[in-house]
């Protein structure tokens, strides 16, 4: 009997299987199918993501077996940790226990951004941290542009405004360094989860990647949280002229007041609207050259085709300007001249 493939979305991945739940449950009220993914989708070169809406055929009800017959087409996805359909990235960071790292934060915000979703920054283990040392940190992002909430899951605070936030209906990832305590909030928004946590350890009390795969766990009807394995480093986007625009604050200031050059890097360049006056400056800066070198990296392993269109001289970046854009600027010339450059 060839029934139509019933809808569902996939909550986890394990090994070559997944586990799709199911939008109406089937036969003796199963909701939940281990799924084979069938080889067609293979071929089209796609891959399933915790997040896909799939369909699903092959049922076996009593085995609670079936097989992925159709992924349907993906509103946005997060790259790494990869979740597909995300309607909110939650980046948690701790306040200590590991110490916070504003650049690691800023890696992880950057590939928050990069979903064009919107972004929430929660500042975990609020307990460890003086009240007056935690405002100054919500001051300090707030000012970044993310509005940050400070929580603690052992003494609840900030717990219930967190819960509000996940409680809106779509796809909410939590991401962030390991032992952060990712998996303790949602043990303490919902304790029956009983998710495995782990002790941090060493000298920079790191976490121990306790939590192994990516999940979604149902926080409030259509609402779903996944919980996600930490990680230390993000990686930057591949195109270094795109992070300008993932720095909201730089966006901000931008929409009211343009630099002098459209390809401006904001790098204390001449006419630069946002000169060097701004706490993330230095952060932004080290992206541009680490994003640079990586694409160079790219491009002689043969990696990318595409120019970022952007050059490095020493620890600066500059635009590889169009050479009719060049006359415009003597001064820049003369410099180039003495570089010994084009
Ligand atoms: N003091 C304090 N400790 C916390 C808090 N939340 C979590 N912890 C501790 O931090 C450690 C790491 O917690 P996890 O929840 O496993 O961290 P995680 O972010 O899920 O880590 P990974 O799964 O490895 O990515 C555990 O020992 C928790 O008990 C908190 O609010 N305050
Ligand atoms: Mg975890
Ligand atoms: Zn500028």
């Amino acid at each position: 009997m060839a029934a139509e493939p019933l809808p569902g979305l996939v909550v986890a991945l394990v090994a070559n299987f997944c586990w799709v739940q199911l939008d109406q449950p089937g036969a003796d009220g199963v909701e939940r199918l281990l799924c084979t993914r069938r080889t067609r989708l293979g071929k089209s070169g796609q891959s399933i993501c915790v997040g896909d809406r799939v369909r699903v055929d092959g049922i076996d009800w009593q085995a609670g077996r079936g097989a992925v017959a159709v992924l349907e087409p993906r509103q946005g996805l997060l790259e790494r940790p990869a979740v597909a359909n995300v309607t909110r990235v939650v980046v948690v960071v701790a306040l200590a226990e590991p110490a916070l790292d504003p650049m690691q934060l800023t890696r992880f915000l950057l590939t928050a951004e990069c979903t064009g979703q919107p972004v929430l920054l929660v500042l975990s283990k609020a307990d460890c941290l003086p009240t007056a040392e935690v405002e100054a940190w919500l001051q300090r992002t707030a000012a970044w542009g993310y509005p940050a909430l400070a929580i603690s899951s052992r003494t609840g605070v900030g717990l219930d405004a967190l819960r509000q936030r996940l409680a809106e209906p779509g796809i909410a990832v939590l991401c962030g360094p390991s032992g952060v305590g990712k998996s303790s909030v949602l043990n303490a928004l919902r304790p029956e989860l009983g998710l495995r946590v782990g002790a941090v350890s060493g000298r920079l009390q790191r976490g121990r990647h306790t939590t192994r795969h990516v999940e979604l766990f149902a926080l409030a009807p259509g609402a779903l949280v996944a919980d996600t394995p930490g990680f230390n480093r993000p990686q930057l986007p591949e195109d270094p002229s795109l992070l300008a625009g993932l720095f909201p604050e730089l966006r901000q200031r931008l929409e009211q007041q343009r630099c002098r050059f459209s390809n401006c890097l904001h790098q204390e360049d001449p006419g630069c609207a946002m000169g060097r006056d701004w706490d993330r400056f230095p952060l932004y800066s080290q992206c541009l050259v680490d994003a640079l070198a990586e694409a160079e990296r790219q491009d002689r392993s043969g990696g990318r085709t595409d120019q970022p269109g952007l050059r490095q001289r020493g620890s600066r970046l500059e635009p590889r300007l169009d050479p009719s854009l060049r006359q415009g600027s003597r001064r820049r010339q003369r410099q180039e001249l003495l570089d010994g450059e084009p």
